[in-house]
């Protein structure tokens, strides 16, 4: 079976827990994607719903499908989001954030009852880093927050490589908040919450994307069958 038709099938399990009347978050990437595919499905059937993308891409593609959507302005909370992830370990402790939409994606998880992350089985790690860690910045002085994040890796016990996300035309990746990314790749990190806690006191840090403590349901799709871990 292809990855693309596993990420169908982590979405499709994730659609169970959608009900009639839900404030939903819909997240981005390809397997939140096949997501919003189906929900799009669900509501032509008649599936009364509403959400709130976590980017632009995300919001063209949900009013494509017919997805009624709203904002965190007009709604007070969300029932559930559904989102994928690039990594998830045991204690359901994410790296997000290589689809750039990171920032987005942690304010709509936070104001959700709960979030259900869907992926295949390549994901799941035992410890997060092996993917390298989005971290979304203001470009303004740029040298100063590298160097207060290095800091943090160094206090945390963790060396690596840091570059700027590339975009188009040999510039910086621009994201949909108008902010740079910087990817570090650190092996692997020991203490997830407390790495998160010290790069979201840095001032030049909008969001990184260590999502702790944030995530309820993990479905991981693979060749043997799909497994919901709680
Ligand atoms: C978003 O999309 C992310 O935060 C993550 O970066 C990415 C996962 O993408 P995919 O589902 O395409 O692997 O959910």
């Amino acid at each position: 079976m292809n990855m693309d038709e596993l990420k169908r099938q982590a979405a499709a399990k994730a659609l169970e827990h959608v009900q009639g009347g839900m404030k939903l978050g819909l997240g981005t990437g390809s397997t939140a994607k096949h997501f919003v595919d189906l929900l799009g499905e669900r509501v032509k059937g008649g599936l009364k719903i509403i959400g709130v993308p976590t980017s632009e891409a995300t919001r063209i593609q949900a009013e494509a499908c017919g997805v009624p959507l709203t904002t965190l302005d007009e709604i007070d909370h969300l029932d559930l989001t559904v989102d994928g992830a690039d990594e998830a370990d045991p204690d359901l402790n994410l790296i997000k954030g290589g689809g750039g939409a990171l920032l987005r994606e942690k304010i709509v998880a936070a104001a959700s009852d709960r979030m259900i992350v869907i992926a295949d089985d390549s994901k799941w790690v035992p410890k997060l880093g092996r993917f390298p860690l989005p971290i979304e910045v203001i470009p303004f002085g740029l040298g100063a927050t590298r160097r207060a994040i290095e800091s943090v890796f160094a206090q945390c016990g963790l060396t690596g490589e840091m570059v700027v996300r590339p975009g188009k035309d040999g510039h910086a990746f621009v994201t949909d908040g108008g902010h740079w990314i910087l990817d570090a790749k650190l092996g692997t990190i020991t203490d997830a919450p407390r790495l998160g806690t010290l790069l979201g006191a840095i001032p030049g840090v909008v969001e990184h994307g260590l999502f702790i403590g944030l995530a309820n349901t993990i479905v991981l799709a693979g060749s043997d069958g799909i497994r919901v871990v709680e």
